[in-house]
């Protein structure tokens, strides 16, 4: 009776030895590492869970899911301009094109203004003819009705880009016959050779119409021509004043 009293305080007592030794500065690790497991008793409850640890490093880009696609969204917003490009190669050239109405309405009315001009010229050239002029085939005879110096009347015809009438036949003669009721000058002279009459571009004269009598050469002093008023000729003074004619080609 008294041996098996002894044998339960046995264990305990080693406990107590145990526990003894764990506690004091150690901690339960310590005592771990030193001690037999079975000396740390039964296990406890687990703790609580600890704090959430940080955000671990990105994972790689995974594959494309195999589930159906979704709707096409809406277009995005638009985006800036671009730089211009640069210049291209010329192309080819076109067609020449049509006149435009402009420039054919100027042509037609510079036409018809030219025409409305030619005529009204040719109406004053007629009553220009009809009051103080006459016309001989391609010949048009003028007069301003005034006496002059022959080298008057040479400067007033070269004005109009003229020259003093000068007859060739009988028909031009009497045509300027018809303003000289008073004497009228001829674009002739011998003043360069005396008796020999040339016209003003020195050419030497063909037709003649003297009157009886001339040329006479009076003094000395005659080396221009008159036309009478019978249609004659009369070798005169070129300081003389007579009647100014001039001729003008038609
Ligand atoms: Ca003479
Ligand atoms: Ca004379």
């Amino acid at each position: 009776m008294r041996t098996t009293s002894l044998f339960p305080s046995l264990p305990l007592l080693l406990l107590i030895v145990v526990t003894a030794s764990c506690t004091g500065t150690e901690n339960c690790e310590n005592v771990q590492k030193t001690c037999p497991v079975m000396a740390c008793g039964i296990p406890g409850n687990n703790g609580f869970p600890g704090k959430d640890g940080r955000d671990g490093a990105k994972g790689e880009k995974g594959e494309p899911g195999q589930g159906l696609r979704g709707l096409q969204g809406p277009p995005g917003k638009v985006g800036p301009q671009g730089m211009p490009g640069p210049q291209g190669v010329p192309g080819p050239a076109g067609q020449k094109g049509d006149p435009g109405d402009d420039l054919g309405n100027y042509i037609s009315l510079a036409t018809s203004e030219r025409a409305a001009l030619r005529s009204e010229l040719n109406q004053i050239k007629k009553w220009l003819i009809f009051s103080l002029g006459k016309r001989v085939e391609n010949k048009l005879y003028f007069t301003n009705g005034k006496k002059m110096t022959f080298d008057e009347v040479k400067t007033l015809c070269a004005q109009f880009q003229a020259s003093v009438a000068t007859p060739t036949n009988d028909e031009e003669n009497k045509a300027i016959q018809d303003f000289a009721d008073e004497g009228a000058f001829l674009g002739i002279t011998d003043e360069e050779t005396e008796g020999q009459f040339v016209d003003l571009t020195g050419k030497r004269v063909t037709y003649q119409n003297w009157h009886d009598g001339e040329p006479n050469n009076v003094n000395s002093q005659e080396h221009c021509v008159t036309l009478l008023a019978d249609g004659t000729w009369n070798d005169n003074s070129c300081s003389s004043s007579f009647l100014a004619v001039c001729e003008f080609s038609a």
